[in-house]
C-alpha cells in the first residue's frame, strides 16, 4: 500500500461552494445524485480535477450541464474541467449497496436501519467527491424512502410521505455528512442557548430502547451548558440529533447537526449500565458536542492533522466531567487508562508522533497517542501560560480560525500571539514520538535544597534521536511533619539536565513530583518505601497522593516477582490507614485499593531489563490481594456500612464513589468468605452495578455459575448487557482457563462476531487477560489470529485495531516471541489482507 505523507500536502485546486445530495434509498441499490458547485481555488495553480470514489456504479456524470465521461482508476476519477479557471458545475450519479457494506464506512444496514460513517475517508463510498478534510462546503440533502425517520445535517426543510430535506448552513468537510433512515422513535426535548435560540433535541432510538434515553439527553444539555459558560460557544442550529446504532466501529461521531452514536455509548438505565458505563456516556455526549466548535467550526487541513480537533476536546471533556464530578479522581482515571494504553503504544513498534508524519491508512491513527498524549499536550500549554492566557488563546483560536482548515501551526500560532512566547521546542511534543523517562536525584546542604533532573526519550521507529523537550514538573515540597513548606509550582525543564533549587528551608524536604501528573513522562526516582509511605500519608496533591500508594504497590509487587519477597507492610498499612479515613471520598479511596496491571508491571520490569513472566506477575498480584483482604479484614465490614446506597439510584459522583469502594470491599471480603456475601448481594442487588459487581466477585473465586446462567436468562434480550456476560466470562477466567472459556464462547448463539461490540466483548478480555493471553504454549494467540483472518474482510477496521493486542510482544521471552511471530506472519500471509490490517501488522513486526 502507498505511503501518505504530510510534507506532500498541496491545497485542492477548486473549492466547492455548495452540494446538494439526492439519496434514494434501495438496500442494495441505493441512487445518489450530486450537484457540486466548483470554483478555482486562488491559492493554487494546480487544476487537477480528481475526485475519490471507492466501490461506486457511476451510472451518468456532468458538467456544466453537458454528459461527461471521466477517467476512473484505483479509486479517483479524473476529468478536464472544459474552463477550469471559471466555476462550473459538476452533476453526478452512482449506485451503491448499503447492504453488502460489513465495514461500516459510508453508507450501510444496521438492523435494517441506514447509517454512515465518514470520517475519515468514508464519504467517497457514497458519491464522488474531494474526500478531503479541507474542502469545505455547505450541504442539501434530499433523501426518498419509505421510512418513518429520516435524518441528515443541519436544518430540516420539506417533508412529507417518503422524503425529507436537510439544509446545513454550516460549512463543513465531506467526513461530518451524516444519514439516517430507519423506524426509529425519539426521545426528545428542547435547549435555549444564552442567545436565546431554541434548538430541537432529539435522541433517536431503536422502538424498546425509549427507556435508555433520560441520562444521555441531560448529558447533552448540560454539556450544552458548560460549553457556554466555560468557552463562550453556543450551539448553531435549530437541531441537535443523536442516532443510536448497533453496528458502529467507533464509540461515536460528530457529524454536524447528527451525532451517531454506538448504542453502547449512548443508552444507559441503572438496571442495565454501571455507574462506568455512566460516566463514560456523559464524557462522550460532551465530546462529540464539544467537537461542534473544535472539529466542525475549526476543523482539520489533512489528517496528520487529527490530534487538534481530537487531543482539544479529549482535553476539554476531561474538563468538563471534573467540573461535574471529582477532579482528583478524573485525573487518577484518565492517567490509569494513560499508562494502560497509550504508554504501552508510545513504547513499542506502533510509536507514531501525536502528529504523525506519514500513514498508509488514517483509520490505524485513531490511537490513544493522538487522543489521550494529544490531550495531555494541551493541558502542559495550559499549565505553562496558565489559565487565564489558555482562555485568551482559545477566544482568539475561535474568533481567528472559524470556518476554517487548521494545523498545529495555527493553533500553536494564537498561544505565541497572546503570550509573546516561542513555543518551537513545545512543539516537539508534536513532532517526536516517545515517552520521556525523567531522573531525579537530590542534594540537601546548608539549608539549600537542590533537585536535579534528566531527560531522555528512548528511540522510537524512524526516530532514533531525541531531543529534550519542555516539561511542566508541578512540584510542591513537604517538611519532616507533613506540612507544605513550598506549594505547587511549575518547573519548566527544558533541558537534557538542568537543576533546581530551594533556598531557606529549615529541615530537609520530602519532594512531591509530577503534582497532577502534570507530564506525560515516566518519573524515575529511587526512593525508599518509607518515604512514599509518608507522602501517602501526608501528600496535599490528591493525585500524589495517590501515586505514592500506586508506586509503593508497583515496588511491592516487583520486590515479589523478582526476589520472592512477602508483600510489603509499608504498602499494607499505609493502604489500611488511608481506607480508615472517611473524610477521604469513597471513589478516591477505592482507587487507591487499585493495582496496577499486570501488563504495568511487565513493561516495568523490560525498561527494567528482565523478562516478564506473567504467570508470576499473576501469582505476586493474587499474593498481594490475598494479604491486602486479611490485612483490612476488621475494616471490610465497616467500609460497606458506610458505603450503602439509601437514596434512590442516582449515577452521580456520589453514590457511584460508595458503590465503587463497597465492591472494592466485596472483591477482598470474597476472598475470605468464599463468596457468601457476593452471593447475597447478588440475590439483593437491583441495579447493574451492584449485579456485576457481585458476580463478578464469585466468577473471579471460581464460583457464581448459577448467577451466570441466571444473568444471561434475564438479560437475553438486551443486547448491551449481554456483551457484558461475554466479557465478565474471559475476563475473570484463571490463565489456564482464559482460552478454552473464550474458545467455547465464539460458539455461542448470541456470538454475532460481525457486530463489532460483539466482538469486541470476547476478544478485548482475552487480549487484556495478561497472564491468560500470554499463557505458555500460544493458544491465545493462535485463537485470536483465527478470528482476526475470518474478520478482516468483514470488517478491518475492527479487526486493524484488535491486532494492537501483540503490540508488547518483544517484551516477552524468546518462545512467546517465536509463538507470535508464527500468528503475526499467519495473519499477513492471507491473500487479500485488508491495507489496514497488513499495515498494523507490517508496523508491529518492525
Ligand atoms: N471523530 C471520531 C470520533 C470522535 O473522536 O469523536
Ligand atoms: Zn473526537
Amino acid at each position: 500500500p502507498a505511503t501518505i505523507y504530510l510534507k506532500d500536502y498541496v491545497p485542492f485546486g477548486y473549492l466547492v461552494d455548495e452540494v446538494h445530495l439526492t439519496f434514494d434509498l434501495a438496500p442494495n441499490a441505493t441512487l445518489v445524485t450530486s450537484r457540486i458547485a466548483f470554483r478555482p481555488n486562488p491559492d493554487t495553480d494546480n487544476r487537477d480535477f480528481r475526485l475519490n470514489g471507492e466501490g461506486l456504479s457511476l451510472r451518468w456524470a456532468k458538467i456544466d450541464g453537458q454528459d461527461w465521461k471521466p477517467h476512473v482508476r484505483d479509486g479517483i476519477l479524473s476529468a478536464t474541467p472544459p474552463n477550469p479557471e471559471t466555476p462550473f458545475v459538476w452533476e453526478a450519479q452512482v449506485e451503491i449497496n448499503p447492504e453488502a457494506n460489513t465495514a461500516l464506512e459510508g453508507l450501510y444496514l444496521s438492523n435494517g436501519m441506514y447509517c454512515t460513517q465518514c470520517e475519515a475517508e468514508g464519504f467517497r463510498k457514497i458519491t464522488y467527491y474531494p474526500d478531503r478534510p479541507d474542502v469545505m462546503s455547505t450541504f442539501t440533502v434530499r433523501i426518498n424512502g419509505p421510512h418513518p425517520v429520516l435524518l441528515s445535517n443541519g436544518n430540516p426543510g420539506a417533508s412529507g410521505e417518503g422524503f425529507a430535506e436537510w439544509h446545513d448552513p454550516w460549512p463543513k468537510p465531506a467526513y461530518l455528512f451524516a444519514l439516517v433512515a430507519g423506524d426509529l422513535v425519539a426521545h426528545s426535548d428542547r435547549f435555549t442557548t444564552v442567545s436565546g435560540r431554541e434548538v430541537d433535541l432529539n435522541l433517536w432510538v431503536r422502538p424498546g430502547d425509549e427507556g435508555k434515553c433520560a441520562f444521555g439527553m441531560e448529558a447533552l444539555k448540560k454539556s450544552m451548558r458548560w460549553d457556554e459558560e466555560v468557552y463562550g460557544r453556543e450551539y448553531d442550529l435549530d437541531a441537535f440529533n443523536i442516532v443510536a446504532v448497533d453496528d458502529f466501529n467507533m464509540g461515536a461521531m460528530e457529524n454536524k447537526g447528527l451525532n451517531i452514536f454506538n448504542s453502547a455509548a449512548v443508552l444507559a438505565s441503572p438496571e442495565t449500565s454501571t455507574d462506568d458505563n455512566f460516566e463514560r456516556i456523559e464524557a462522550i455526549i460532551a465530546h462529540e458536542y464539544f467537537h461542534n466548535w473544535t472539529g466542525n467550526r475549526i476543523t482539520c487541513r489533512d489528517w496528520f492533522q487529527l490530534c487538534l480537533k481530537e487531543g482539544l476536546t479529549v482535553f476539554r471533556d476531561a474538563q468538563f466531567t471534573s467540573d461535574l464530578r471529582s477532579a482528583p479522581v478524573k485525573r487518577i482515571r484518565d492517567v490509569i487508562e494513560l499508562r494502560a494504553r497509550q504508554f504501552p503504544e508510545d513504547q513499542g513498534p506502533l510509536s507514531h508522533p501525536v502528529r504523525p508524519e506519514s500513514f498508509q491508512e488514517i483509520n490505524n491513527f485513531y490511537t490513544a497517542t493522538v487522543y489521550e498524549k494529544g490531550a495531555e499536550v494541551i493541558g502542559m500549554l495550559k499549565r505553562l501560560v496558565g489559565d487565564a492566557a489558555y482562555a485568551e488563546a482559545l477566544d482568539l483560536y475561535f474568533a481567528r480560525h472559524d470556518g476554517q482548515a487548521c494545523t498545529i501551526e495555527d493553533w500553536l500560532k494564537v498561544f505565541e500571539d497572546v503570550t509573546g512566547r516561542d513555543l518551537a521546542q513545545f512543539k516537539r511534543w508534536y513532532s517526536q514520538a516517545g515517552t520521556p523517562r525523567v531522573k531525579v536525584e537530590e542534594d540537601w546542604q546548608d539549608g539549600t535544597y537542590t533537585l536535579t533532573l534528566s531527560q531522555v526519550t528512548p528511540p522510537t521507529p524512524g526516530q532514533p534521536d531525541k531531543l529534550p523537550q519542555v516539561i511542566p514538573i508541578a512540584l510542591g515540597l513537604l517538611g519532616p511533619n507533613g506540612d507544605e513548606v513550598q506549594p505547587t509550582q511549575i518547573l519548566e525543564f527544558t533541558r537534557a539536565q538542568q537543576s533546581f533549587t530551594f533556598e531557606g528551608l529549615a529541615a530537609r524536604p520530602v519532594p512531591s513530583i509530577l503534582r497532577e501528573f502534570s507530564a506525560p513522562v515516566v518519573l524515575e526516582r529511587e526512593t525508599s518505601p518509607a518515604e512514599r509511605a509518608f507522602l501517602l500519608a501526608h501528600d496535599t496533591d490528591p493525585f500524589n497522593r495517590w501515586e505514592a500508594g500506586r508506586t509503593l504497590a508497583e515496588e511491592c509487587l516487583l520486590t515479589m516477582i523478582t526476589e520472592g519477597a512477602a508483600p510489603d507492610a509499608d504498602y499494607l498499612n499505609g493502604l489500611l490507614a488511608v481506607l480508615r479515613d472517611e473524610t477521604l471520598d469513597p471513589a478516591y479511596r477505592a482507587l487507591m485499593l487499585g493495582l496496577p496491571s499486570q501488563s504495568e508491571l511487565a513493561a516495568t520490569l523490560h525498561r527494567r531489563g528482565v523478562t516478564p513472566n506473567p504467570q508470576a506477575i499473576w501469582d505476586a498480584t493474587e499474593t498481594l490481594r490475598q494479604s491486602t483482604a486479611q490485612h483490612l479484614h476488621d475494616l471490610l465490614p465497616r467500609l460497606r456500612a458506610e458505603t450503602q446506597v439509601d437514596q434512590p439510584f442516582a449515577p452521580d459522583a456520589a453514590q457511584s464513589g460508595k458503590r465503587a469502594l463497597g465492591g472494592a470491599a466485596l472483591a477482598l471480603l470474597t476472598r475470605l468468605d468464599g463468596g457468601a456475601q457476593a452471593t447475597d448481594d447478588y440475590g439483593r442487588a437491583d441495579n447493574m452495578t451492584l449485579q456485576l459487581s457481585a458476580l463478578s466477585c464469585l466468577l473471579k473465586a471460581g464460583k457464581g455459575q448459577a448467577e451466570l446462567a441466571a444473568f444471561y436468562d434475564q438479560w437475553r434480550h438486551d443486547r448491551l448487557v449481554i456483551d457484558k456476560w461475554f466479557g465478565l466470562q474471559v475476563g475473570l477466567a484463571s490463565p489456564d482457563k482464559v482460552v478454552e472459556t473464550a474458545r467455547a464462547l465464539t460458539g455461542h448463539p448470541d456470538f454475532n462476531w460481525k457486530n463489532p461490540n460483539r466482538f469486541r466483548a470476547l476478544f478485548g478480555p482475552l487480549a487484556m487477560h495478561h497472564a491468560g493471553f500470554h499463557f505458555a504454549g500460544g493458544a491465545a494467540y493462535e485463537l485470536l489470529a483465527d478470528w482476526l483472518i475470518r474478520l478482516d474482510p468483514v470488517n478491518p477496521q475492527t479487526t486493524a485495531r484488535m491486532c494492537s493486542a501483540f503490540q508488547t510482544w518483544r517484551r516477552y521471552d524468546a518462545d512467546r516471541q517465536a509463538l507470535i511471530a508464527v500468528q503475526l506472519d499467519r495473519i499477513l500471509a492471507q491473500p487479500g489482507l485488508s491495507r489496514d490490517t497488513t499495515e498494523m501488522l507490517t508496523r508491529i513486526k518492525g
